[in-house]
């Protein structure tokens, strides 16, 4: 079976993706387009334009959290879901919880501080880093810090798709000079650490780093 991801690697969602591939031990073919002006055969297979999009012998299946979930189904070790209902639902809700909720608070620090000024030569707009720091962000760490409890991991004190969801978008909030303040969040700074220096997740970031470096970050 041939697996191509597309998408460029400083995407949250194509990196989880990438780092389900990574500790499922799969190996792919990636692309790494990035999602503007996309060709009419790429909207065909993605309606959305978005990228990842995962091709299976050709046939696509787009949306990271269908992606992750097929992986899940190919290869099922090591368990990226629990197979407790409760704690499985748990897990699908902090995927929610990262892309349609966290994401909107890390993403201004991406976008003003390296997309904009390294891609588009564009002012970064510090006010929008300012409103999600002081307004979007704290609720939303403060959660963290009460759910994860004394727990190394979200849900089950094991490494889920939760902690892939949460911590994918979190790359993009520290590429944006973004910090978990250890004295406010200690549990979730500590967290974050851990689950950026798995193997799976420290080596995409360092290609991130290059990527951004050879943009001139
Ligand atoms: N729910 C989607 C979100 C994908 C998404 O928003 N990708 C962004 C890149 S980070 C994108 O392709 N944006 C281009 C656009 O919205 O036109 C997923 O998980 O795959």
């Amino acid at each position: 079976m041939a697996l191509k991801l597309i998408g460029n690697g400083l995407s949250p969602f194509v990196r989880k993706a990438r780092i389900a591939l990574a500790e499922k031990g799969l190996t792919y073919e990636h692309d790494p387009m990035v999602p503007f002006g996309v060709s009419a055969e790429y909207k065909r297979k993605h309606p959305l334009a978005k990228i990842p999009l995962l091709e299976v012998d050709g046939r696509p299946i787009p949306d990271s959290s269908a992606i992750v979930a097929y992986l899940e189904r190919i290869r099922p070790e090591p368990p990226l879901y629990p197979s407790d209902p409760y704690e499985y639902a748990r897990a699908i809700w902090f995927e929610e919880f990262a892309d349609g909720g966290l994401i909107g608070g890390a993403a201004p620090f991406f976008q003003q501080r390296v997309l904009g000024p390294l891609f588009f030569k564009r002012d970064a707009d510090e006010s929008l880093v300012e409103k999600a720091a002081t307004e979007t962000l704290p609720p939303l760490f403060d959660y963290l810090e009460e759910e994860l409890g004394d727990d190394d991991y979200l849900v089950g004190n094991r490494f889920t798709i939760a902690d892939l969801a949460v911590g994918s978008i979190l790359v993009n909030y520290r590429h944006g000079r973004g910090e978990v303040d250890s004295k406010r969040w200690p549990k979730l700074a500590a967290y974050v650490e851990r689950i950026h220096s798995r193997p799976s997740v420290q080596r995409l970031i360092e290609e991130d780093r290059s990527a951004i470096k050879a943009f001139g970050g």
